[in-house]
């Protein structure tokens, strides 16, 4: 296969709605570019991108593909991206390694959750945008008003070039306006009869033209000079408008295709290759960190490499997905991963057709390749050749996972092997992870929503075979008091030989930040216990008269704390107390360490009970986005949450709503939000404060504690 250089190579990444036509369309390119010489569908799971097991069972991509076409002595890298909005992580991998985002909008169902999510993450990560309308042979395609509901909910950069004539069952006819010709298609598709627009069609071109030069003028000052002057541009003019407009991110070109009839793909391979913006040309893109300025793509430097994605595929083993950011990579040459020094060797460079992978001796900068067998390197890992040790490129940052549930094996015995498994997968998944909660000795899986968490219980069942139960995970509740309290208990134990005796006086306040020391016992010593599961608890020494002996302070201590880490309400920790010992009595012989232990801890439990006892829940800061028209559904929802809403925003069509929400009540609350809003709401939150829950709450958790308790007895 042949080499190219870096301003023959343009890099793309299909995104868009579920079901829009991604992976046909790459199927498409691939045939039309000769790499393949017949067309799988999606029916019947023999296409280049969905190979793998688990989505020819759903029939329907989960991982990206990487896939190329060629054309005009170009080559296209082509990133098929699963357009399920739990998948977002495969997006951004993909966004942050290509010069432009084709988006393709599904022309039956226009503006989609994936629409949306491909925007924004364009939007945040300033990825230049295509849109492509898809399935205009389906005979509810609706051109006229998905472009609508594109300016509608984008603006007025989305500038339609091309335009069906006959959009419907028997679609095989468009108008582009850049070339100023009909593309008609012959059945079956494929390469196009370029004809002149019928006198039928001249109002609207000129109608539409006027459009696209308007925009393609905001591409370049000059260009939007002569605008002004004369009203019009070249032809000429308009292509270098509409190309830097591109790379500027002020048009948004619309394309017209079926991915399935191969209608408009040969000429969206055209328009990539003389629109999309080389790695070089590119005015955004993977930064260093050093300076935070842009790579060069500059063919003569020393090699850089960066590792956007990685995979663990049978047969195979792992893959690692790089964009060469600078110089050229041969097959062979050693190079060194920043993160840890450690020498690799790049013993493949492998051009990858979805599933087929052919070798080649080099690739230059631009390029996007894979390799295998490197020893350890991770997603987000520079490569760099020895000279140029410690480059580092900026990492992507993904989501944060808004989805967590607790998950076991079914049988306990493989708790080592679920282990190892979520370690494997989470590696090459960047937006799953997975932590072991201390406290609620629960296994804590976290994704982007319950779809994500399918996936993973797909793997785990089919690949690495340990059969798995899910639960909601336990919310770590803590325990405090609310006002002053005194107790005191008289440890007595008279049994045969040496006896126990210890008496403990307390008295127990609410500790908060900045209250004042002194009590109404003078503080003779004091010690100050930064809680490791937060807040504080502080031991005042208030004994006079040696009533009992410093020797046994620790011991007290002891006892306070270990009813501290299993509080006396629902044996959750308890945080934010003072204690003071303010008197007891000893036993010239039966004291000892074990006794004030029991009686400190005693002592503190009735105190706790008579001092105002309250459960602490954990309160989150959310923030969540909903289109305007939904906003009452879901305030409604947050309600019944016991949420608080502190604010609103408005975000173009979206209202941002700012929260407080008891973490207690937000378990599967992407899914309640997901269905509120048609999948449309987004929501992120994080962990703010403790506060006490309503006491219609801690009677039922009381109450909860209580029973199993009684199991237990
Ligand atoms: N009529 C028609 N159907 C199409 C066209 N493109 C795709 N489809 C159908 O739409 C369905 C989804 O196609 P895919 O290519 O898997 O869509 P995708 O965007 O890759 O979907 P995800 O990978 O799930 O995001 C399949 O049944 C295709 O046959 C088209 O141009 N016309
Ligand atoms: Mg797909």
């Amino acid at each position: 296969m042949k080499i190219y250089s870096t301003s023959q190579i343009k890099n793309i990444a299909l995104v868009g709605g579920s079901k829009s036509g991604k992976t046909l369309l790459a199927e498409a390119m691939s045939f039309n570019s000769g790499i393949i010489t017949r067309r799988g569908t999606i029916e019947d799971s023999n296409t280049l991108s969905d190979y793998r097991e688990i989505e020819i069972d759903r029939k329907s991509s989960v991982v990206s593909s990487l896939l190329y076409a060629e054309c005009n002595d170009k080559k296209i890298n082509i990133i098929d991206v699963p357009g399920f909005p739990d998948f977002q992580g495969e997006l951004i991998s993909a966004f942050s390694a290509v010069e432009a985002a084709v988006v393709i909008v599904n022309a039956q169902i226009g503006v989609e959750v994936g629409t949306e999510i491909a925007f924004r993450n364009a939007e945040r990560m300033n990825v230049p945008l295509i849109m492509a309308i898809n399935q205009l042979d389906h005979e509810k395609a609706n051109f006229d008003e998905q472009v609508k509901a594109l300016k509608d909910n984008f603006g007025e950069k989305i500038t339609v070039i091309q335009y069906p004539v006959n959009a419907g069952v028997g679609f095989d006819s468009f108008v582009d306006l850049i070339m100023q010709k009909m593309y008609k298609y012959p059945k079956g598709g494929g390469k196009a009869q370029i004809v002149d627009i019928p006198d039928s069609e001249k109002d609207k071109v000129e109608e539409l033209r006027l459009k696209l030069v308007e925009n393609a003028a905001s591409g370049a000052d000059d260009l939007m000079e002569k605008y002004f002057d004369s009203g019009d541009l070249t032809i000429e003019e308009v292509r270098r408008g509409l190309r830097l407009g591109i790379a500027a991110r002020t048009v948004f070109p619309i394309l017209s295709i079926s991915a399935k009839e191969n209608i408009g793909v040969d000429r969206m391979i055209e328009f990539f290759t003389n629109n999309v913006p080389s790695p070089n040309e590119a005015l955004y893109g993977l930064t260093y960190k050093a300076n935070n300025e842009k790579a060069q793509y500059d063919e003569k430097k020393d090699p850089v490499l960066f590792v956007f994605k990685t995979a663990n595929e049978s047969h195979i083993g792992e893959i690692t997905y790089i964009k060469v950011l600078e110089g050229e990579i041969a097959t062979g040459a050693d190079v060194i991963n920043s993160a840890n020094a450690s020498k690799e060797r790049i013993s493949q460079i492998c051009v990858n057709s979805g599933k087929n992978r052919v070798t080649v001796d080099k690739a230059v900068a631009g390029d996007i390749i894979s390799t295998i067998k490197l020893k350890d390197v991770k997603l987000n890992s520079t490569l760099t050749a020895v000279k140029n040790q410690g480059v580092v490129v900026n990492p992507i940052v993904f989501p944060e996972p808004i989805y967590s549930i607790a998950i076991k094996a079914v049988n306990s015995a493989e708790d080592e092997k679920l282990g190892a498994a979520l370690n494997d997968y989470t590696a090459h998944d960047p937006s799953l992870h997975y932590e072991i909660a201390k406290e609620a000795k629960q296994t804590i899986v976290k994704g982007m929503g319950e779809l994500h968490i399918n996936i993973l219980k797909w793997y785990l069942d089919n690949v690495y075979k340990v059969q798995v139960e899910f639960f909601a995970p336990k919310i770590p509740y803590r325990e405090t008091i609310t006002k002053s309290a005194e107790a005191s208990y008289r440890h007595k134990k008279q049994s045969g030989g040496a006896g126990q005796f210890a008496e403990v006086y307390l008295y127990i306040q609410p500790y908060t930040e900045g209250m004042a020391k002194q009590t109404k016992y003078p503080i003779r010593g004091t010690e100050t216990i930064e809680l490791p599961w937060g807040g504080k608890l502080i031991f005042n020494n208030c004994i006079v008269g040696g009533a009992i002996d410093a020797r046994f302070m620790p011991a007290i201590l002891k006892g306070i704390m270990e009813k501290m880490e299993e509080g006396p309400l629902t044996g959750s920790y308890a945080r934010d107390i003072v204690v003071n010992v303010y008197d007891g009595k000893m036993h010239p012989v039966d004291s000892n360490e074990m006794a004030f232990k029991l009686a400190g801890r005693n002592a503190f439990k009735e105190a706790f009970k008579s001092a105002g006892p309250k459960i602490l829940e954990p309160i989150y800061d959310l923030t969540v986005s909903v289109p305007a028209d939904l906003m009452g559904g879901v305030m409604t929802d947050l309600q019944g949450r016991r949420a608080i809403v502190m604010g609103m925003d408005t975000e173009g069509n979206y209202q941002v709503i700012k929260a407080k929400a008891p973490l207690a009540q937000m378990h599967r609350y992407s899914t309640s939000l997901s269905s509120l809003t048609s999948g449309r709401g987004m929501f992120s939150m994080k962990y703010a404060e403790y506060q006490a829950v309503p006491t219609d709450v801690q009677g039922d958790l009381l109450k909860a504690y209580e029973e199993t308790t009684k199991d237990e007895d």
